[in-house]
């Protein structure tokens, strides 16, 4: 029988063997798994574990935070904190950054997490999952502002996910493609399940909310009036439709079997740029996709070349299947 690789051992070949990663950064995605398999604990606990419902807090974009919302972060948080790989964090559900409190050593890395993306699934049973992406602190930046946190999503060092779902699978790239890790929980350990993940560039399936089509704009509308037309239609071929209302699951489906994934800008809010948050949603998740042969704009630009303006920026998210989300780019630039 083949040798099962764990994230361990697979971090450290990551380093020692080809050199693409440093030993503090190896440590950081130690620590984000060892997190993620305690927020997984908690999640699968499910009623058992009180751990359902609404916490009385709202987060800085004035959304509802549940119970396991607060309890991710905090998981994060302390097992980030101490290790002395890291600068500072921030959080989807902090209002400001958090700095690595004095009494520990600092690193360079900040840290960057959406605990617990698809809140609105935790109490139904659907999957959920953690998102993270990594920055170096800027050079020469003694005490780290929010400002380090600025930088495009092109600047990234390390992004991934964990999905808690019927399997707990950890999803990662440092640049060199992406990676998948299921958990064992017999053995409390990520094991490498999928190597050189890649997204078929064509697909026949696409993911959007499709509550809100009447708000959207006009490219949008036209590219899924033209997949609903299916076979009949200019594009001359069925489309099928997923819509999880967990992104980690919707782009886990989309690396595993390929797909478009849509949150666009809509006339709900139109003073937003879009709903899904640019540093802690899109470019993690952008960045994985594009490291598996997708691509990932906001209609108009590569998410990862957007200079983010503030930490809790939001954007316009257009994912998946190359050749699908360059067809929905296109239609933008015909406006
Ligand atoms: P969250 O981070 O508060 O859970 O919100 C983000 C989620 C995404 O995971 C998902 O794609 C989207 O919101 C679903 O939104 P909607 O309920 O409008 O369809
Ligand atoms: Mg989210």
């Amino acid at each position: 029988m083949a040798q099962k690789i764990s994230l361990t051992r697979y971090l450290v070949e990551q380093q020692r063997v080809d050199g693409l990663i440093p030993s503090q950064l190896r440590l950081l995605l130690e620590v984000v798994a060892r997190a993620c398999k305690s927020i997984s604990q908690a999640v699968n606990k499910g009623a058992l574990g009180g751990v359902l419902g609404s916490a009385d807090s709202e987060n800085v974009q004035g959304e509802v935070q549940k119970k396991l919302d607060i309890i991710a972060n905090e998981v994060l948080i302390e097992a980030n904190e101490w290790g002395g790989h890291l600068a500072a964090m921030a959080s989807e559900e902090m209002d400001s950054i958090y700095l690595v409190p004095n009494r520990y050593p600092q690193g360079e890395y900040l840290l960057l997490f959406d605990p617990l993306d698809g809140s609105s699934n935790i109490d139904v049973n659907v999957s959920i999952g953690t998102i993270f992406s990594v920055l170096k602190k800027p050079e020469g930046s003694p005490a780290v502002t929010e400002k380090d946190f600025l930088q495009a999503g092109a600047r990234q060092v390390a992004a991934g996910y964990c999905v808690y779902g019927p399997q707990t699978t950890l999803v990662l790239t440092v640049g060199d493609g992406v990676s998948m890790f299921t958990l064992d929980r017999e053995q409390g350990s990520f094991v490498l399940t999928h190597e050189n993940v890649k997204i078929p560039e064509d697909t026949k399936e696409f993911a959007i909310n499709m509550s809100n089509m009447r708000h959207w704009d006009e490219p949008v509308r036209r590219y899924i009036d033209e997949c609903l037309l299916g076979q009949e239609g200019p594009r001359g071929k069925d489309f099928n439709m997923r819509w999880i209302a967990s992104m980690v699951a919707d782009v886990h489906r989309i690396l595993t079997r390929g797909g478009i994934f849509m949150y666009p800008w809509d006339k709900r809010e139109p003073n937003k740029p879009g709903k899904l948050r640019l540093m802690y949603e899109a470019n993690p998740m952008s960045w994985l996709v594009e490291q598996a042969g997708g691509a990932a704009t906001n209609g108009r630009q590569r998410i990862l070349d957007i200079q983010p303006g503030q930490l809790h920026e939001r954007v316009s998210v257009i994912l998946g299947s190359k050749n699908e989300v360059e067809r929905v780019t296109s239609y933008h630039s015909k406006l």
